[in-house]
Formats: structure tokens, sequence, C-alpha cells
């Protein structure tokens, strides 16, 4: 029967690294599935890795996302699981859900997940789901406790705080020379959090998923 250890081993040969794990009953999962585990990008390893990638590489719309679809799809298949994906499919699969289920990630200040080793800068390349149950860590602690909380004031025109997300106006300051900051080194917001500088995600990376989103 295929373990953690060994899921592990497969995905980190695509810089991918598991950042929690649910099992069937402590959230929906999708039919069949006894466990998910959600599939994060590596910190320091992933950007070097992906843009070695054929897909990164051809010049195509969505590099990522079908760079996602072609690894995840055949590690499922040679752990006989299934993958999933947080994009392409209307409505897409609560992945947000998933990963406060997995008590590795929680619902920061923000509202964004944050996650004990990625901070805020936690996001998914996809899940696998495995038809039989695959022991899991324990829940993490959560990273916020008796923190200061930068994540809620760090937002240069206050599009971002505990009040909520304001998304016309994070894309207006995106608009203004003001916004190269967060447009070439990442929301200012998933910055300024402690845990996420630890983590040491190469700037590039997020330049690189700021020009997606603010296209
Ligand atoms: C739609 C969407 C958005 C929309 C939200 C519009 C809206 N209010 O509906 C927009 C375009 C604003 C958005 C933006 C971003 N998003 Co977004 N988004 C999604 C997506 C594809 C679907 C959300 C959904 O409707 N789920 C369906 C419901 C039923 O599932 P759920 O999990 O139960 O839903 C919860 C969350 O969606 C959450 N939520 C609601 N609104 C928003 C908005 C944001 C920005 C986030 C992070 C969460 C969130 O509340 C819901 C209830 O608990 C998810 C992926 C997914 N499949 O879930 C990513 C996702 C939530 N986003 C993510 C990310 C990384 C971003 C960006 C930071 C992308 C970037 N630049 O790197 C940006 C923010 C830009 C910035 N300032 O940096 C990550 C989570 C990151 C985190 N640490 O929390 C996810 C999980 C995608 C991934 N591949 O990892 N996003
Ligand atoms: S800055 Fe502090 S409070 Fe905000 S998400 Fe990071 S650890 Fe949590
Ligand atoms: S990207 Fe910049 S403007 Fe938008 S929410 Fe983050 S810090 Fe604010």
């Amino acid at each position: 029967m295929v373990g953690l250890a060994q899921i592990k081993a497969e995905i980190e040969r695509h810089a991918l690294t598991v950042a929690g794990g649910v099992q069937q009953g402590a959230a929906v999962l999708p039919h069949g599935v006894a466990s998910l585990l959600l599939i994060a990008p590596e910190g320091q390893r992933f950007w070097s890795h992906f843009t070695q990638t054929p897909e990164y590489r051809d010049g195509q719309p969505d590099p990522m996302d079908r760079w996602s679809v072609r690894v995840l799809s055949a590690v499922a298949q040679s752990l006989d699981a299934q993958a999933f994906f947080p994009f392409g499919i209307s409505p897409p699969h609560p992945f947000f859900t998933w990963a406060v289920a997995s008590g590795q990630a929680r619902s920061s200040p923000v509202q964004w997940l944050i996650h004990p080793d990625q901070g805020l800068w936690l996001s998914f390349r996809g899940a696998l789901g495995f038809a039989q149950p695959i022991a899991l860590p324990a829940p993490a602690p959560a990273p916020c406790e008796g923190c200061a909380r930068p994540c809620v004031t760090a937002c240069p025109v206050g599009a971002l705080t505990d009040k909520g997300y304001d998304l016309p106006a994070c894309h207006a300051f995106l608009d203004s020379p003001e916004g190269a900051d967060c447009l070439n080194h990442g929301c200012a917001v998933r910055r300024a959090c402690p845990v996420s500088q630890a983590f040491g995600r190469d700037p590039d990376q997020s330049a690189f998923h700021m020009r997606h989103f603010h296209r």
C-alpha cells in the first residue's frame, strides 16, 4: 500500500511538497477518496525547476497550470490515485476549505491561508486523492498566535485588511507607478508575514503570478 514517504519522494522530483492532508469526514472529499493530499510548490527549489520545463519555455498560455496537469496526472497514475486541480473546473474544487480541514493551514487575519512552513505564500498546484486511507501528520501549531499581525496593515492602499479584500482598489493600485513593487515582488501583505519571509520564495515566481492575476 502507498504511504506518505513514497508519495513525498514521487513529488519531490518535481519540486513539489505535501502541504497538508484531509481524511474523508473531516471535509467532503470527492467520490471514492478516503484521503486527500494537498500539493504545493517547494520554497526555494520550485522556481528554478519550473523555469526549465517545456511548458514554461513554449510561449503558450497558462504554463504553470498545463505543467501541473501533466506532472500530477502522471504521479497520480503511478500511485493509483486521482488528481484534482484548483483551476479549470466550475464550480471550483474547495481547496481553501480542504486546506483548513487539513489542520496544517488556517485562515489568517486577512482571511488568506497561512501555513506553518509556507506562510501567506501558500498556494496549491493540485491534490492527490487515494481510495485507501493514508496516515497523516498531526495538526500544526497556529503561526498567528502571538504575532504582531503586520499582514493587517501592510497593503499600501488598505485593499487587503482584516475587514476583507477590496479587489478593485488592489487592481487600481497595481495600475499606478507605485504598484510596481507589488507587481515585481508579490503582494506586500503576503511578504509582510514573518513566516512567508522565512520560506524564501523566489521573487520572480511572485512576479509571474502577479502578471497572471493583473493582466
Ligand atoms: C476565484 C479565486 C480568486 C478570486 C476571488 C474572487 C472571489 N471573491 O470569489 C481572485 C481573482 C480575487 C483571486 C485572487 C488571488 N488568489 Co485566488 N482563488 C480563487 C479560486 C480559483 C476559487 C475560489 C472559490 O471560489 N472556491 C470555491 C469555494 C466553494 O471553495 P472554498 O475553498 O470553500 O472557498 C473559500 C475560499 O475561496 C475563500 N476565498 C474567497 N475569496 C477569496 C479570495 C482570495 C484572494 C483568497 C486567497 C481566498 C478567498 O473563501 C471561501 C470560503 O471559505 C481558488 C482555488 C480554489 N479552487 O478554491 C484560488 C485561491 C483561493 N487563490 C489563491 C491565490 C494564491 C490567489 C492570489 C494571491 C494569486 C496570486 N497573485 O498569486 C490572488 C490575490 C492577488 C494578490 N493581491 O496577491 C490560493 C490561496 C492562497 C492563500 N494563501 O490563501 C488558491 C487556493 C489557489 C491556489 N492555486 O492555491 N482568487
Ligand atoms: S503576519 Fe502574523 S498574523 Fe499575519 S498571517 Fe503572518 S503569522 Fe499570521
Ligand atoms: S497586491 Fe499590493 S495593492 Fe493588492 S492587496 Fe496586495 S499589497 Fe495591496
